[in-house]
C-alpha cells in the first residue's frame, strides 16, 4: 500500500488550544505525522510518495467558495492587523440568536463566522499545510481510482470536523469528503465513508446529510458526554434523499474492544449492503487507551484486527488520516490498521 505524504504539514506547528480553561500547546502536532511516516518506512509496508497538486475547485465541490478563500487569506489578514501573536484564533461565533448569513469584513469576525469552535487556529504555515493535506487526499484517491486496491493519505491537518463552511476540531478542509466527492465526479456511483475516529465526524455528516450517493457510518464517543457535543446522536439518520444513509454509533466512555468490535461488525454489514464502489476510511486512532484527550480503551493489538475486518469487505479502500494524539503509539497503531488490512 502506498502512503501519500508531504513534509509541508510541518509548517502547521507551534499553535495552541484551549483545554480545560488553559491555553496549552496543540495536541495536533507535527510529530504525529512524522512518527507515522517513520513507522511506515520501518515496516516496509509500501513506498511513501509525494502528493500531486490539485485545483482548489475540488475543495469547493463540498465547501463554500468564500470559506475556502478565507482559509487562504486568514493568516495575511491577521498579520495586516499589525499583530505579533503567532497564532490566529477566533473568539466570537454566530450562535443562536445572531446572524449567520452576513460574513463580516474584519478578520476577528471572519475567524468566528467560519468556525464552530476555537480549535482550528492559524500560524504562518497553516494554509500551506492545509493545501498539502488536500493534495495528499486527492492523490491517494486517484491511486485507488486507477486500480490500486488501497492507498493511505497521511493527511495533516485532519479533516472530519470541517463542515461545508466551518472549521474546528483541528480541521479546515474535509479531506475525506473532498476525496469522496472527487471519486464520484470521476465516475463512482456510491461511496461509503467509515469514520472510526474517537470523535464524531460532524463535518462529514453535515456535508453529506441530504445525499444518497454517500453512505456515512460513524463510531464515536457519545456526544452527550464528549466533543463535539452538538452532533453524532443515534437518531441522526439523514434527511430528504439522504434519509437512511447516515448511521451513528455513539458509545460510552470506557468502551473496550469487545463492544467496539461488535459495532464495527454492524457497520460492516451496512457497508456490504450498500455495495459502494469505494470505501473511504476516516482513520483516527484516538480510540487508543493511552490517548491523552480520549476515553476509549482500545489496545495496540486491536488495530491490526480492525484492518483485517475492513479488508474482508473486499472493496477498493482509501484510508484518510484523522485524529490520534498518543504520539508514542500513533505509528504502531496506524500502521497496525494498514498492515492488518494488507494481511487480511
Ligand atoms: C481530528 C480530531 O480528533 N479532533 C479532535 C478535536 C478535539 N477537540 C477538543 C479537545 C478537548 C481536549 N480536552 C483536553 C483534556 C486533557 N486532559
Ligand atoms: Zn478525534
Amino acid at each position: 500500500m502506498k502512503t501519500i505524504y508531504s513534509p509541508r504539514h510541518k509548517g502547521h506547528s507551534g499553535h495552541t488550544e484551549l483545554a480545560e480553561g488553559v491555553v496549552v500547546p496543540g495536541f495536533e502536532k507535527p510529530e504525529r505525522a512524522e512518527i507515522i511516516r517513520a513507522r511506515m518506512e520501518e515496516t516496509g509496508l509500501g513506498p511513501v510518495v509525494a502528493p500531486v497538486s490539485h485545483d482548489l475547485a475540488r475543495a469547493k465541490r463540498v465547501h463554500d467558495a468564500g470559506y475556502v478563500e478565507f482559509l487562504g487569506r486568514a493568516w495575511e489578514m491577521w498579520r495586516a492587523e499589525g499583530r505579533d501573536a503567532p497564532v490566529a484564533m477566533p473568539f466570537v461565533f454566530p450562535a443562536r440568536g445572531l446572524r449567520a448569513d452576513v460574513p463580516p469584513d474584519h478578520v476577528d469576525g471572519l475567524l468566528g463566522y467560519y468556525s464552530f469552535d476555537a480549535g482550528a487556529n492559524f500560524v504562518a504555515g497553516t494554509w500551506d499545510a492545509i493545501q498539502s493535506s488536500f493534495d495528499t487526499a486527492l492523490t491517494a484517491a486517484s491511486l485507488v481510482h486507477s486500480g490500486e486496491r488501497s492507498a493511505f493519505a497521511l493527511c495533516r491537518p485532519p479533516g472530519h470536523h470541517a463542515g461545508s463552511m466551518t472549521m474546528g476540531g483541528y480541521c479546515y478542509i474535509n479531506n475525506a469528503a473532498v476525496a469522496a466527492q472527487w471519486l464520484l465526479d470521476e465516475g463512482a456511483n456510491r461511496i461509503s465513508i467509515l469514520d472510526i475516529d474517537y470523535h464524531h465526524g460532524n463535518g462529514t455528516q453535515e456535508i453529506f446529510y441530504r445525499r444518497s450517493d454517500v453512505q456515512l457510518i460513524n463510531i464515536h464517543a457519545d456526544p452527550k458526554e464528549e466533543y463535539p457535543y452538538f452532533l453524532g446522536h443515534a437518531d441522526e439518520e439523514g434527511e430528504g434523499d439522504g434519509e437512511g444513509f447516515n448511521h451513528n454509533y455513539p458509545l460510552p466512555f470506557g468502551t473496550e474492544w469487545a463492544r467496539w468490535c461488535e459495532v464495527l461488525e454492524e457497520a460492516r454489514a451496512k457497508i456490504a449492503a450498500y455495495a459502494p464502489d469505494v470505501l473511504v476510511v476516516s482513520l483516527g486512532v484516538d480510540t487508543y487507551e493511552g490517548d491523552p484527550i480520549s476515553k476509549f480503551r482500545l489496545q495496540s493489538e486491536h488495530y491490526p484486527q480492525i484492518g483485517e475486518r475492513i479488508a474482508r469487505l473486499n472493496l477498493p479502500t482509501l484510508f484518510v488520516m484523522e485524529g490520534g494524539y498518543a504520539v508514542e503509539a500513533i505509528g504502531v497503531n496506524v500502521v497496525g490498521v494498514l498492515s492488518g488490512f494488507e494481511g487480511g
